[in-house]
Order: C-alpha cells, then sequence, then structure tokens
C-alpha cells in the first residue's frame, strides 16, 4: 500500500510505492477503505496525473473498441440534402504548367520520401516498420548494377531474423518458374486479335493515362498516387500501384507504359525490405497482379517475382491453429497479428486461396496451396456460422470465430462469399464443399439479410447484429450481383440470377440518388415509407467515395452475362461522374469526402492502386462486345480483378489452360449451361 512518510507535501515529481501488506488479511473492505485512505492523502498533482494517465487508458480502450464495433455505431445524422448537379461543376485543382512533358520518363517528385505510413481501416495499422536493412540496400545496389541484362536479382534472403543465409523456400524461383516464358494460349488473343476500341473504351484508356501520368509523375515507384498534393504515400513500399496496373496496361493495349513499368518490376522491385506486408492486401493486389501479368504476357520475370513474395508470405501460416496472421515482415520473415489483438478477419484469410493455389500449380511446389487450402478446410469445419453466414474475426491461436453473432457481406467478410464460388470454378468445379457453403450462405443472406426499401422496393443485402437487422448496406456489397451471375452462369440456381439483376439496380441506385453519381461509402436504406424520403439514405460519416469498383464489377458480369445494354449505359454514367467530380487536372485521380455535393466533393488527396488495378479495368471489360476478351469460361478474376486462369483438367499438364471447361452446351458467349 502507499504509505506516505508525512503529510503529503507538493512535489514536482511523483511517488508512488507499492507494498504487499503482511498484516493485512485480505478482507476486500479494509483494502477498499485503505486504498480511498491512500488516494486522499496524495497531492492534488499526483491525484490529477494518475486521472489523466487513467483517462488516456480510457481513451486508448474506447478507440480500439470503436475500430471494431465501427460498423455498428456509425452516428445516426440527419439525411443530408440531395442538390441538383451543376452544369459545370467545380474541378479539383488546376494543373501546373510543368506537368506537360510526360516523354522524358518519370521524375521524382519534388519532395522527400516518406517513411513507409500505415494505411487502411484503424484496425489494420500496426507499429510503424523498421529501417530498411543494411543488406536491402546491398540488394537494392546489386538490382541497379544488373539494369542492362534486365534479369531479375538473385537474391538469397533469410527468415531467420537479420542473419542471411540461404534457405530453399526463399531462394530465387524455382527452375519450374523459370521455365515457362511463352506466352500462355490466351495471350495473343487478347494482345493481336481484339477489336480496336470502342468510343467508351477509348474514354476509359484516357481515363487510364491520366491517372497514370500523375502517377508517373508524382509517385513513380511508390505506392499511391497523392493528386492533389502531387506527392505519394507509402503503405508496404512495393510501387503498389505500378504492380496492381500492370495486366491493365496489358488488357488496355497500352505497350509504351507496359514496358517503361516492367522496366521498373525488372529493376527496382525487390522484396528483400524490412516491411510487414497485410498478407490479404499484398496477396490480392502485389502476387495476384503479378500472376496474372505471368499469364498475360508469359513473361517468367512475374512469375520469378510471384515465387519469391509468395515464399516471404509464408511465415504468416506459423500459427497454432493454421490460421494466418494479418501481417508478415517480408524482409525477416516475422509474422505477427495487429497488436491489439491476436485475431484476423475472415474475409482476409479466405481470400488468398486463388492466388496461392495458382502459384502452387505454376512452381509445383504445393507448400502455397496447402497452407491456403488448409485455411478453407478448418473454416469450412468451424461452428458459429448462422445458416452459411461468417462472423468478421477468427483468432490465430484458437483456430475459432470471435466477435460472433455480427454478420454481413461487407467490409472484413465479403470475399469469404465470393472465393468460395470462385475456388470451385478455378478448380473445375470438383470440389463439391466450396459450392454447397457458397450455396448455404447465399440461402442465409436470403434468410436473414435481404429486404426490401421504400418507396422503391429496392432489394438490399443489410446486416445482422446479435438478432437486430440494420438496413445498412456497405458499397463493398456491391460485388455480389456480379458473384451470384458468375455462378448462375456457372449452372447454379436461376433465381441467383433474378437476385443478381435487383442487387445490381440497387448498386446503380446507391449511386444514382447521390449528387455526384459516385456510391458513398455506406448506404442506409428506408425500410419505412415516409413523405419525401427516397430509398437510400447517407450518414455524414459515410458519405465518402474512395473510387471503388464494386459496382462497376458486377456491371461488367451482367452485362457480359446477359447482353442487357443497360448495365453498359449504367457504367458509362459512373465513368463521367468520376471523371467530373474525382479527376485531378494535373493527373490522376482523387477519393473525395462527399458525394452528395457537386459543388465541393472535397477530394481526399489519394488515388488507390485499385482505381487502376480493378475499376478501371472492369470499366473496359463492361464496354466491350467481345466476349472472348477474358472469357469468364477461360478466366477467373480474383479480388483484386486479376484474371487467374481457369485449371485445365489434369491430363493436359500443369501450364495448360483450360478455354471451356468440361463444357456440355454453349462453350461461351452467353448461353446458361447446366452442370454439377
Ligand atoms: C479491393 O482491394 C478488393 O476488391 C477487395 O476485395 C475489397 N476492397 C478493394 C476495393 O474496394
Amino acid at each position: 500500500m502507499y504509505a506516505p512518510a508525512s503529510p503529503a507535501p507538493r512535489r514536482d515529481f511523483i511517488s508512488v510505492t507499492l507494498s504487499l501488506d503482511q498484516s493485512d488479511d485480505g478482507s476486500k473492505t479494509r483494502r477498499r477503505r485503505s486504498c480511498w485512505r491512500t488516494w486522499k492523502q496524495l497531492s492534488r498533482l499526483q491525484r490529477n496525473v494518475i486521472l489523466l494517465f487513467l483517462a488516456f487508458l480510457l481513451c486508448c480502450g474506447l478507440l480500439s473498441y470503436l475500430s471494431v464495433a465501427d460498423p455498428w455505431t456509425a452516428p445516426h445524422g440527419r439525411p443530408a440534402e440531395e442538390k441538383g448537379r451543376p452544369a459545370h461543376p467545380p474541378v479539383l485543382p488546376a494543373p501546373r504548367k510543368a506537368d506537360a512533358d510526360l516523354g522524358q520518363g518519370p521524375r521524382p517528385p519534388p519532395q522527400k520520401p516518406q517513411r513507409h505510413g500505415r494505411r487502411g481501416p484503424p484496425d489494420l495499422q500496426i507499429r510503424a516498420p523498421r529501417r530498411v536493412a543494411e543488406d536491402g540496400r546491398r540488394t537494392d545496389q546489386a538490382a541497379e548494377e544488373g539494369l542492362q541484362g534486365e534479369s531479375p536479382p538473385r537474391t538469397v534472403v533469410s527468415w531467420r531474423g537479420a542473419v542471411i543465409e540461404p534457405e530453399p523456400g526463399t531462394e530465387a524461383p524455382s527452375r519450374k518458374a523459370e521455365a515457362p516464358d511463352r506466352p500462355s494460349p490466351q495471350a495473343p488473343r487478347i494482345q493481336n486479335q481484339r477489336a480496336a476500341p470502342n468510343e467508351r473504351q477509348r474514354a476509359v484508356i484516357d481515363a487510364f493515362r491520366h491517372a497514370w501520368a500523375g502517377y508517373r509523375k508524382f509517385a513513380w515507384g511508390h505506392d499511391e498516387l497523392k493528386p492533389v498534393s502531387k506527392s505519394f504515400s507509402e503503405w508496404f513500399g512495393l510501387g503498389l500501384t505500378l504492380v496492381d496496373a500492370l495486366d491493365t496496361m496489358w488488357i488496355l493495349g497500352l505497350k509504351k507504359e507496359f514496358g517503361e513499368a516492367r522496366r521498373w518490376v525488372s529493376t527496382k522491385l525487390q522484396f528483400q525490405k524490412d516491411v510487414d506486408v497485410n498478407l490479404f492486401e499484398s496477396t490480392i493486389r502485389i502476387l495476384g497482379g503479378l500472376l496474372s501479368t505471368y499469364h498475360l504476357t508469359g513473361d517468367a520475370l512475374f512469375l520469378q517475382k510471384a515465387e519469391d513474395f509468395g515464399n516471404r508470405l509464408m511465415p504468416a501460416f506459423r500459427t497454432p491453429s493454421k490460421i494466418p496472421y494479418s501481417d508478415v515482415n517480408i524482409g525477416t520473415g516475422v509474422a505477427h497479428p495487429p497488436w491489439w489483438t491476436s485475431d484476423s478477419t475472415v474475409a482476409e484469410v479466405t481470400s488468398i486461396q486463388l492466388e496461392f493455389r495458382e502459384l502452387s500449380r505454376l512452381t509445383g511446389d504445393n507448400k502455397f496451396q496447402e497452407a491456403a487450402e488448409e485455411v478453407t478446410r478448418r473454416v469450412h469445419d468451424l461452428s458459429g456460422k448462422k445458416d452459411g453466414l461468417v462472423p468478421m474475426f477468427i483468432n490465430t491461436h484458437s483456430g475459432l470465430f470471435t466477435h460472433g453473432g455480427v454478420f454481413t457481406l461487407g467490409a472484413r467478410a465479403d470475399s469469404y462469399y465470393e472465393y468460395l464460388l470462385k475456388q470451385w470454378i478455378q478448380g473445375r468445379r470438383q470440389d463439391a464443399r466450396l459450392r454447397d457453403d457458397y450455396l448455404e450462405a447465399i440461402e442465409g443472406v436470403r434468410r436473414h439479410l435481404l429486404h426490401r426499401s421504400e418507396p422503391s422496393k429496392l432489394t438490399f443485402v443489410g446486416e445482422l447484429a446479435h438478432g437486430r437487422f440494420s438496413a445498412k448496406m456497405d458499397h463493398l456489397v456491391c460485388f455480389l450481383p456480379g458473384t451470384l451471375a458468375l455462378g448462375a452462369h456457372y449452372g447454379l440456381p436461376t433465381d441467383h440470377m433474378e437476385l443478381a439483376r435487383a442487387l445490381m439496380e440497387t448498386c446503380y441506385q446507391m449511386n444514382r440518388q447521390m449528387a455526384t453519381g459516385l456510391s458513398p461509402e455506406i448506404a442506409h436504406f428506408s425500410l419505412h415509407a415516409q413523405k419525401d424520403q427516397k430509398d437510400v439514405q447517407v450518414k455524414p460519416a459515410d458519405r465518402h467515395n474512395l473510387l471503388r469498383p464494386e459496382t462497376v464489377e458486377s456491371l461488367f458480369y451482367l452485362y457480359r452475362l446477359t447482353g442487357d445494354r443497360k448495365y453498359q449505359d449504367w457504367g458509362w454514367e459512373i465513368l463521367q461522374s468520376f471523371n467530373t467530380y474525382t479527376r485531378v487536372p494535373s493527373g490522376g485521380y482523387s477519393s473525395i469526402s462527399n458525394v452528395q455535393d457537386p459543388h465541393n466533393p472535397q477530394p481526399r488527396d489519394k488515388m488507390e492502386s485499385f482505381f487502376l488495378g480493378e475499376t478501371l479495368k472492369y470499366l473496359f471489360l463492361l464496354f466491350s462486345d467481345d466476349t472472348d476478351l477474358l472469357s469468364l469460361d477461360a478466366y477467373v478474376f480474383n479480388t483484386e480483378a486479376h484474371p487467374l486462369p481457369i485449371w485445365a483438367p489434369a491430363r493436359t499438364g500443369l501450364l495448360e489452360e483450360v478455354t471451356g471447361g468440361p463444357v456440355p452446351s454453349a462453350r461461351r458467349g452467353r448461353g446458361r449451361r447446366v452442370w454439377t
């Protein structure tokens, strides 16, 4: 107990002595009285300091709770009024003169490189990375020296802390990975036999070029462009936008841009870096981007990089439960969960399988596939689901769901459902468990999450928290119409296609009913008809738009699989809105803070890598009438829009790709096929 020697004098320092009193009999009452006496004996300064410290702890606890409970505790605000769109809406900051020249190759932005800032939802933010290691610098230098030949540097790294020693799993890519340096069977069709781009596709190419110009001038080789401040931000320090955009450039036919980016990958992209990466985000964007670019180009460089990167992610799976940690240091091989929890996000651990499975198929090294599929197996067996719907968190020690009772198809759960279907398709529809889990989940959605709004009766997918329905739908959920349509194309119930159409209309209205024509991050739907109230309501905290792809992604699937041109028209409207409200004249596009104010959409000064990797790619494909361009019978898109081949029947060999699967009737096009 605290025992002051004399009546507490005022001091300019704190001295608290805690000792266990041997004579204390341990009675709670005595302890409480003694604590109170002790408290009274403290000086005011001492009490204030202690109170301040407790308040600080309380704030930390509250913040941490909010980051988990955020979706459920969004402040209720009056729906903002929708204003008419001005004929000449305000543009984002005007370009500077110096922006003109693009021919001289990328110039470094006029600022010091930033340290790796953390990005993403607050609950994914992790500790600041350590310095780039000495050996990392040497590796970079080595890469520079090897520039002429453009052969990727063959570095040997270690997973044992700072000790550098060879280990088979982290050596330069295996012979198998180096071997297939020919274009995949699909690649020539994409590069040489496609029709000239139509007018709308040319508009997408123009948008891409504009976005790329900003990235090239102000953020070259960095993760993300900050188009308004003409600078960049780092997340992993791996040229995220560039890698995410590689296959889009190839598909759009931007050879010059692609060549320049390829050279950067060859000479600058190094994974021997002391940096933490998020397993999911880096898998879908970097690993997925490298694998799909390899498939489209046949260029072994991309497979070598993919294998190197995949190896560096593997320590994430070394957990007691085999459920991977959220983060892994690709230089030291140390993996860990976020500092405040040992949980991982369910969507994150279940949306890396397409990429890891494909990496195994290409390299012949099963460890990637085994690690990822073990997660699928364990999640399949888990209790705590509600009619196929999964909670949002899973513990890396116990392997069990945590924070149960909350069910959403939005953030933290979304791509779990997407990857059930897509893994089933990728594996030639052999694994019935994946299909059945998917079917059960869609029935769970119907039973618990599907409602209709008033007055227009829009079908939407809400959320369920401990038995209470919330009429709230993330824009992220707009991946679902496309996924449902894809499932129906592969013979799943036809009512999935009906639901897809209904949800597609809703996602379109989430854009259409905003004054800018762009969806908010989260929409709330009116459940009861009220005078002058629209179906889609937005709370002040939710009215931002991050240039996300989900609506146009689903429009692509719906058009490709139904041929209904209204979906192209809807996508065209959205592209116009991006151009009107998010295009920064000096280069790039910016996410905005207020989709309801066309006079001041408030640019947030950030161009997410998925705008190039996904949004513009899906728009380009949506406007194409060529169903052979990345045919849905030959490719499955990962959740970052990177196309990966559907596997061929085993007898045709590992490196062959399927161009239609075991198809009973229509091999391609829009015909519906049924098989199980
Ligand atoms: C992308 O990184 C992926 O589509 C992911 O599945 C969800 N979030 C973004 C796009 O909104």
